[in-house]
Parts: structure tokens; sequence; C-alpha cells
């Protein structure tokens, strides 16, 4: 056996030559003379797992990330042993292992390179820590773009970047700034139209460089633990995020009230404030689902505990705004004061569920409430003790969602913002140190607040939101973009966050509407408010410190183009729900960025502000101030105008116009587009009919599909959903839309009326199920070209 000094460069280790090959089912083992242990586990065809040990010695293999529901299985697996490599063979790739230094080069069954290592995997030893820093790099051929990594507030296209992970308070981050609050260590690589992913399940301190540093090199690294990454397939970059998304975990579907508009400051109160805040919705008809409670509502920043003062009887207040469509939400945050008087703290402190240092101590640091400890909430103990807190909020008060701050975690006045490194972690029974459970503390935390509301709330669905998150987040919580500032930068930043949360398998994200430090005029918050109804999640948040921030702020002019957006929104939940179905089901991001909707399209990897929102709406917004529109790229294909109705071809840049009323907008041809009235709040009333806009297209069929269900509870994973799939053909001198329809629930409505947009004929007969019927019989209106027809059609036909 050959040292591993004998294969050092600058302090660098590397792995020797392959001395030994075995295959255990889906795992294979490759041993270097050096003590390399390369384990490759085929998960599915086109999803890999490598993973590398040094010494013969591979830790404990347990993840937070990997949901245990993923797909598993494979159709095709060989190796074979060639004179220089080993080459591992699935359905949709072929991975090549050098004998001599276990590099890797994963092509697909075509022969083409789709990644390949450069150096590989490689490591320095650390002293001061004991263990590896463990580095992968990999070539970077000319011309690959990159994507992903969750919340980094730069181009949507990595190259050139270095990156670190590492959840981090950044108070008013900037442009380019990082680390901020998230740690997603998944990337997606596109060369020649070709997309895979790389998931570094590693949740130490982990860097990415993608062509920084060396201009034909990406690299990765980490500062403790293995070198443990996930490699996806597409060819399609939306392949790679469902892969990804399935690998870490999908959601479940929120209420549906979640997708509504939401209001929250810093803060609400007392009572009188926060009621009159809502009344005033009402009263401006602005719709608004939920309201927010900030620190100020607990005694002393003690958390489940009330201010009384301010609150005197919270339950009360939780029902009176409950009667008004209201939702209560409010803020936990995981630093618990240091209060002999206080339950919490006591019953924490009696049983040994906070962080200690290395020596014994406990983990002192100060936030809100003043010194406080910190639940250890990567013990499964204190996560249910965390959980059974939530009683008395969600059981008995009628709280619906709980918003966890802080929790990267920050700790106020100390360098770093955060805990020591020497702070100890329970890892589920893998003790370790904060520089491993650090990125995942805000994770575990949210998990247990899901559980809390899951469990007291039942059978409501949680709702639960979080500043800190590492992958696998998005199983139990949505989170937002953390502390933004009012400026037209950052509503550029916002809408690069939205999306890239979205390709980085968090699609419930949104940022503070009108930004959370400083002010924004109203021209910005109008601005601001029509990009944010496009995000699945829709809040209005800031610090309070510089004035208010509701709708009603900047008056009647914002007020009509707030009213008017966030009506377009719950005119839009049905679109907007079946969007997160999709997300649910199948773990398609909802946003898409231009290169994930159209990769084959080389104008798309370079371009930031248009996304796809679903499947068929282009949105780009107005980021400049006094515009009248603005120039954008429209993507190949043929799209409406929403609001002229205009026809568009797609595949070059044109200008939009678009006053302060209005967001470029675009329908794609073909596509059916579902609407409920507008409400007030969802549940406000019976959906007595759904509005179907009908695009038309010539040629090639177009599928539209509506998901509905009781819009809360769980009776839709019983079945009791209703999943309606039209496919809209279109031709000269008719149109035919087919309906199918799945799941057993009921919709409240009996009739749909249909809207038909751009339709070159005079529409003169009509068929629904191959009977002909009177015009007006399906009030045909032909100023509108709308008619009405009952929900249950199979198929429609509508003629010249
Ligand atoms: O140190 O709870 O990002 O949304 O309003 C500030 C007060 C603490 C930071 C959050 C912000 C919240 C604020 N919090």
């Amino acid at each position: 056996m050959i040292t591993n000094t004998e294969l050092e460069i600058k302090g660098n280790l590397f792995p020797g030559k392959i001395i030994s090959f075995s295959q255990n089912v889906d795992k294979i083992n490759f041993t270097t003379e050096n003590g390399v242990i390369l384990q490759v586990t085929i998960l599915r065809g086109s999803v890999i797992r490598f993973r590398y040990a040094t010494d013969n010695n591979f830790e404990n293999d347990f993840s937070y990330a990997i949901s245990e529901t993923g797909v598993r299985g494979y159709s095709v697996l060989e190796v074979e042993d060639h004179n220089e490599e080993y080459v591992i063979i699935t359905k949709k790739l072929k991975i090549h292992i050098a004998k001599a230094n276990i590099n890797v080069v994963i092509k697909d069954t075509a022969d083409n390179v789709i990644c390949k290592d450069d150096w590989g995997f490689h490591w320095e030893q650390s002293y001061e820590y004991g263990g590896n820093i463990v580095k992968m790099s990999k070539n970077a051929p000319q011309g690959e773009c990159y994507y992903g990594l969750g919340d980094k507030p730069m181009h949507l296209n990595l190259k050139g970047k270095r990156i670190e992970n590492w959840a981090t308070d950044q108070y008013a981050f900037g442009k380019d700034q990082d680390p901020l609050y998230k740690s997603v260590p998944f990337y997606i690589g596109m060369h020649e139209e070709r997309a895979y992913g790389i998931f570094f399940d590693n949740t130490f301190r982990t860097f990415f460089d993608f062509c920084h540093e060396r201009r034909n090199v990406t690299s990765f690294w980490a500062q403790g633990g293995e070198m443990n990454y996930y490699f996806f397939y597409g060819p399609d970059m939306q392949g790679v995020v469902t892969r990804y998304t399935d690998l870490t975990g999908k959601p479940e579907l929120p209420p549906l009230w979640a997708l509504g508009y939401h209001q929250c400051k810093w803060s609400y109160y007392p009572e009188s404030k926060v009621k009159e805040v809502a009344n005033k919705f009402r009263e401006l008809q602005i719709p608004c689902d939920a309201i927010y409670l900030d620190i100020d509502y607990m005694e002393g920043f003690r958390c489940f505990t009330w201010n009384k003062e301010y609150f005197p009887d919270p339950k009360r207040m939780v029902a009176e705004l409950a009667e008004d469509g209201f939702k209560t939400i409010v803020i936990i945050d995981p630093g618990i004061k240091i209060d002999q008087e206080y339950g919490v703290f006591k019953e924490a402190l009696d049983n040994d569920y906070f962080c200690k240092r290395a020596d014994g101590p406990y983990m002192r640091g100060k936030v809100w409430p003043g010194e406080c400890f910190f639940p250890d909430f990567t013990n499964p103990e204190v996560r249910e003790w965390w959980a059974g807190l939530f009683k008395e909020l969600i059981d008995e008060i009628g709280v619906k969602g709980v918003w966890n701050d802080m929790n990267e975690p920050a700790v106020m006045e100390v360098p770093g913002k955060t805990f020591p490194n020497d702070v100890r972690h329970d890892y589920d029974g893998n003790p370790c140190s904060h520089r491993k459970a650090h990125n995942i503390y805000g994770t575990q935390m949210a998990r247990a607040t899901y559980e809390g509301i899951k469990q007291f709330g039942y059978p409501k669905r949680p709702f639960v939101i979080t500043r800190s998150a590492y992958s696998g987040a998005q199983r139990y919580t949505s989170s937002w973009t953390g502390d933004n500032i009012a400026t037209w930068e950052h509503l550029w930043i916002a809408n690069i966050q939205a999306q890239r949360m979205s390709m980085s398998g968090m699609s419930f994200t949104g940022s503070d509407i009108g930004g959370f430090a400083e002010q924004p005029t109203g021209e910005l918050y109008a601005r601001w408010i029509q990009l944010g109804v496009f995000h699945p999640f829709c809040r209005t948040h800031s610090s309070g410190d510089h004035g208010d921030q509701e709708p009603w702020t900047f008056g009647k002019e914002v007020i009509d183009v707030t009213r008017k957006f966030v009506e377009l929104r719950y005119q839009l939940l049905p679109y907007l729900y079946t969007m997160f179905w999709d997300y649910v089901e199948q773990g398609i991001p909802m946003l898409k960025s231009l290169v994930l909707y159209d990769q084959e399209d080389i104008q798309t990897h370079y371009r930031t502000d248009e996304f796809i929102f679903g499947n068929q709406i282009l949105v780009c917004p107005v980021q400049e101030p006094n515009s009248k529109g603005r120039r954008m790229y429209i993507p190949r294909g043929n799209w409406f105008n929403y609001w002229t109705r205009e026809y568009v071809n797609g595949g070059g840049e044109q200008w939009v116009d678009a006053d302060l009323d209005s967001i470029p907008m675009f329908i794609k041809e073909g596509a059916i587009i579902p609407k409920y009235p507008i409400q007030q709040y969802v549940g406000e009333k019976k959906i007595d009919q759904l509005t179907l806009e009908v695009y038309y297209k010539l040629g090639d069929k177009e599928v539209s599909k509506v998901y509905e269900d009781a819009e809360d509870g769980y009776d839709y994973s019983k079945g009791r959903y209703s999943l309606r799939t039209f496919t809209f053909t279109g031709k000269e001198q008719e149109i035919i839309i087919q309906q199918h329809k799945n799941g057993t629930f009921i919709t409240d409505y009996e009739t749909m009326e249909i809207e038909l947009i751009g339709i070159p004929f005079v529409i003169k007969q009509i068929e629904i199920d191959n009977v002909t019927v009177v015009l007006k019989d399906v009030h045909f209106d032909p100023k509108k070209n709308t008619i009405v027809v009952p929900k249950g059609f199979t198929e429609l036909h509508i003629e010249a």
C-alpha cells in the first residue's frame, strides 16, 4: 500500500490507483491503493450518488435532506471491466471510472460527455478539526452555464462566480452579497443544451467555484464531512430540477388561503391597530387572507407568550379576525430568554434541550429577548417538545400559521453573527459541532414547527414560513428572502431570487414586497406588487422604521394598482393552485426562468428578467422608474398580450407598453387559463362558475389543467380532488376543446364560462358532446365570444 504523502501536491491529497472493486446490488465500490473508496450508488437511471471515503472509512450515512419517499429503481445496470477503466451503464448514462486515479467521466448513452472530472476528488487533511477539507473539481467546457444554489442575489447564470453556503442573517443585503440566509448546495450545469445537476449534500460550510478561479474548471468543496454528491441527468433542465426535488422532497399542498395575499409589518400592535389594518383592506376591497404579528406581540419577546397589554384576549381577536376572513400568523424565533420564571425556558433547561459549548457551558447569545439559550433542533426529542409547545397557539388561540425568523441561527453583537464553531449538536444521534449543524439548524426548527402546527391544526393543513433553509426544507415550509431594501435594484434581486429558489426545489418563496429596509415610493411599491402577485408566496412586509407600507400609504393610484393586481392573483387562484399541485406531485418548479422553459434557445441562457408563471403565462417586471413599458425577450412560440389580446410572435426582443397600471404579461397560444370570481379572501364566496379563457392556436394541440379540491384538509390524498385536463385543437374554421376529469371531488359550480380569444372565424355552430346546441341556450355573446356550458362536457366543437 502506498501512503497518502506520495500522492500529495501542494497540500492536496489525491486518490491512487484502483486495487479492488465490488458490487452489492445498487452500490459499486472502488478502493484505491491509498485507502480511498468511491461508492457509486444507482438510485435511478439518471440519478447517481458519488460518495468518497479516505482511510477506508465512511462516516455513518445520515442526511437530513434526502426524502424517504423519493423514487428509486432502475431497469438497467451493468458494470464493464476494461483495461484502463470500469464503465457503469444505466439506461440513461455511462459512467467511466479510470483505474489509474478513480477519475469520473459521465456520458449519455450517445457518448456525449455530460460532466467530467478535472482533478476529481481530492482533499486536505484538517489538523485543527480533524477530518478533511473535501474537494471536487470538474472540467468546465467553453460555453457551459450554471444555475441554481438557492437565494443568491446575483445574475441567474453563475458562470464566473465563487459562492459560499453559510446561513447568515444579512440585514439589508446587497446585489451579489454572499452568503445569505439559505444554503442550497445544488447547481445545474448546462452545455450544448444538455443539462445536469449536482447536489453536494454536505451541511458544513461549502463553496462552489464556477470558472472563477480557473477558466476551465468548476469546483466545490466543504470544510468538513464527506465528498458526497448526487448527479442528476436531464437532458432537459426541468427534468434535473424535478429529480432533485423528488430526492430532497416535495411539499404537501398548502391551504389555498396561503396562496392569497398576506400583509405584514414589524409590528402591528396593539389589537386595535391589527383590526384597523384588517378593516381597511375590506373597506378598500383589496383582497387579503393573512395578517402577521411580529415580535412585539410577545411578552418581552418570550416565545409562546402574549403581551397582555397589547393583546388582552388573543383568542377573541384571532376569532374576530377569522370571521372577517383573516388568518393570524405569528412569529416564533429560536432564542429562549434566560428567565427562571419562564416556563418554556425552565422546561428546556430541566430536560437538557439547549445547545451547549464544547466544554459544557450553555450556548449563550443575545437576541431580541436579551440573553438567550437555544434549543438544539437537531435533537429529535427537542423537536418533539418544540412541536408540543404549539398546542395553545394553534389549538386554543386559533393561530393558522407560524413564521420562523432568526434561525440561521442569528446572534447579535458577535463576530460571525451566529454560534461559535464549538457548539455541540445532537444531529439526530450523530453528535457534532456547529460547523456541521449550522446550515441545517433553521430547517430543523421549521420542521419541528411544522410538526406542531400539523399535530394541533389537523385536519387543517399547516402553514410555516422560514428565513433560513437547507435543501429539503421545502417538505415542511415556505420561505421568504429576508431583509431586502426598498430600492429598484432590490426589485431585480427579488425577481432573481424567486426564480432561483424555484429552480432549487423551493418554489414556495417570495420577497418582502416593497422592501423591508427603507421606504419605497408609491411607484416602486406598485411595480413590486405587480411582480409579487406572480410569486408563489405573496406578502408585503417592512421594518416599519421609515413609515407605513400598507397599500393605501401611497395614494389612490397605487391603491388602484394594488387592488387590480391582487384581484388578478385571486382570479388566477385555480391556475396558481394547479401549478402548486404540479410542484407537489412532480416537483415541477412553479416559476420557470426562460432558460428552464426553453434551453434549446441560447438567447435564454443569459436572460434574467422574464419568467414563466406556471407553464403558460409569461411575465416581465418593469424595473425602472418613470417607465411607460420596457424591452423584453419573448421566448419562441406565439403569445397573446394579456392586456391588449394582440397576437405576438416570440423568438426576439421587443418593446412592450406597460404604464404604471400594467406589467408585461403574455399568454401562450392554445392555453386555457382558469379563473375564479374575485373574492376578498379564499372561501369568501361559493365559486358559482369557473371561467376559462381560451387562447386560440392553429395547429398543434395544447394541454391545460385545472386542479381543485376542498382547499384545505387531506381528503385530496384519498382521491377527493378534481383534475380537469383540457386539450385544445384549433383549425381554420373550428376549434375543439376536450375535457377529461380525474378524481372524485365535486366542485360547487355547475357551469363554466368559456371566453374564446383570438379565434379567426365567426362562430355559427356549437356542439356539446356531439349534440348541436341552440346558441342562445349556451348564452353565446358574439361581441365577447363567450359561452356558458355545463361543467361536465367532454367535447366541445365550435365552428364557423
Ligand atoms: O432582527 O422580527 O427578517 O422580517 O420583521 C430583526 C423582526 C428580526 C428580521 C426579519 C424580519 C422581521 C424582524 N427580524
